[in-house]
């Protein structure tokens, strides 16, 4: 039986009441509210702006209500119901329904899809578009019902055989007007729904060996691409950020857009710098051998931070597990360099993560979700707190202010040539002096705020 859940009572696919309350940090379990957030007080202000404003939560259509639970050697294991045979489009509509509860019970302000998540693809692209604008009505009426809102869509160019040797890097022009054709059914669709971000994740844009790649033409018509998605963005007004998101590989063997330093040099290389940010996901920088808050830090510090996909990897596993944050000095370093970067603006923390494929009951979807909101919700007040005390950014600015000095200040202009410079050291006699950097003394700091 079906339940109001405005009113409070039990929803229909989940056990829980109908939006999970703020009871504080010492809220105690109970039969009646076995869940509540601790952290998550999404009206509490923090650096002057509320803490749903700071975070702006998303949960992503792919892994909840996608995926099945296969991995390379396993079936699907959570057997949703709109995953068992039958019309795919009535399918469609129940699982459309369900995210909507999930997003209800969780008080999630934002979702992010595929196209390929939330309709199913049909016999021609005429009919896929048909097939998703039904469901974008039918999202087009619960978030008007709801309140929820679109953080990003994305066009799926990796599931399909098609894209199999990339969409816009596939040696063959007709594929590449196949991506084309779908990313702009799909661009138009974000837009019309209010959509804050359009992404783009290259999965299958890069090689698996040069011996049957030319690379440089391939490079050349990503960049084509991705001019052509900013024209078409200007053309039909939408005011969304459009974001690649970086990955170093998994699908492909070497994917284009490896990490934020070389998605910059892409941008440049092409024009795209001012139009296009980047949507960061934990687990890719980790692949690329970078920390989160070192991926964060660098497209902040390049004017290209834009989103972030919160999940996190496992330290024993070379590949992208997706799996829910669930570390707060991990989180906590990363909303630091969020904050440092301006917050996180037109973005959002998107969780794009999945249940471990054991965790087959419905609420474990619950459970997942609010357990990582909150874990976020705590890593911004302890990043509150470092850029309040104020004490790392003035080591910081300690170490530095050398280049604040008339001299540190004229090098920097162009004011000093390589003799210049020759000629100071002999004139003054320089002779640099080590000082500590403080790395533990720093960590100790770092301690005392969690
Ligand atoms: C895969 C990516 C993907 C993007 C959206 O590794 O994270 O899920 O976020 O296409
Ligand atoms: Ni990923
Ligand atoms: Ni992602």
């Amino acid at each position: 039986m079906r339940h109001d859940l405005a009113s409070g009572q039990r929803s229909a696919y989940f056990s829980f009441p109908s939006a999970l309350a703020y009871r504080g940090p010492g809220h105690v379990p109970s039969a009646q509210e076995p869940l509540a957030y601790r952290y998550y007080d999404k009206n509490r202000l923090v650096l002057g702006k509320s803490m749903a404003e700071q975070l702006r939560f998303a949960v992503c259509y792919w892994h909840s209500f996608g995926w099945g639970g296969t991995d390379p050697f396993g079936e699907p294991s959570f057997q949703r119901p709109w995953h068992a045979a039958g019309d795919p489009m009535a399918q469609a509509h129940a699982k459309a329904d369900v995210a909507f509860e999930l997003f209800r019970v969780l008080d999630a302000p934002f979702f992010t899809f595929h196209d390929r998540d939330v309709a199913p693809e049909g016999a021609t692209l005429a009919e896929s578009n048909a097939n998703l604008r039904r469901i974008g009505d039918v999202f087009a009426r619960k978030m008007q019902d709801t309140g929820v809102r679109l953080l990003w869509g994305t066009a799926n160019l990796f599931s399909n055989r098609r894209y199999m040797a990339g969409a816009a890097t596939n040696p063959d022009p007709e594929v590449f007007t196949y991506a084309a054709a779908q990313v702009k059914n799909v661009l138009e669709l974000t837009h019309e729904l209010g959509g804050a971000n359009y992404v783009l994740w290259g999965g299958r844009e890069g090689y698996e060996t040069l011996l049957n790649t030319d690379l440089q033409r391939e490079l050349a018509q990503l960049g084509r691409f991705l001019n052509l998605v900013v024209e078409h963005k200007h053309k039909i007004g939408f005011k969304g950020q459009i974001l690649i998101e970086p990955k170093p590989a998994e699908p492909t063997k070497h994917q284009y857009d490896y990490d934020v330093g070389t998605v910059y040099g892409f941008l440049r290389a092409h024009g795209l710098e001012k139009e296009v940010k980047v949507n960061l996901e934990q687990n890719h920088a980790l692949l690329a051998g970078h920390t989160f808050e070192h991926e964060i830090a660098l497209a902040g510090a390049l004017g290209i931070f834009g989103s972030l996909d919160m999940n996190r990897g496992d330290e024993m596993l070379g590949w992208d597990t997706d799996q829910f944050p669930n570390n707060l000095p991990q989180v906590a370093m990363a909303m630091y360099e969020v904050l440092k970067a301006g917050g996180i603006g037109q973005g959002g923390l998107n969780f794009d993560a999945k249940l471990r494929r054991q965790s087959i009951d419905p609420d474990d979807l619950v459970w997942a979700h609010a357990t990582a909101m909150d874990l976020c919700a705590r890593a911004l007040l302890v990043a509150e707190q470092m850029l309040a005390d104020g004490a790392l950014q003035r080591h910081v600015q300690d170490r530095y202010a050398g280049w604040e000095s008339d001299d540190g200040r004229a090098i920097l202009r162009g004011e000093r040539s390589l003799e210049d410079l020759a000629r100071e050291v002999e004139k003054r006699g320089l002779e640099p002096q080590p000082r500590s950097a403080r790395q533990e003394r720093l960590e100790h700091l770092v301690n005392s705020y969690f």
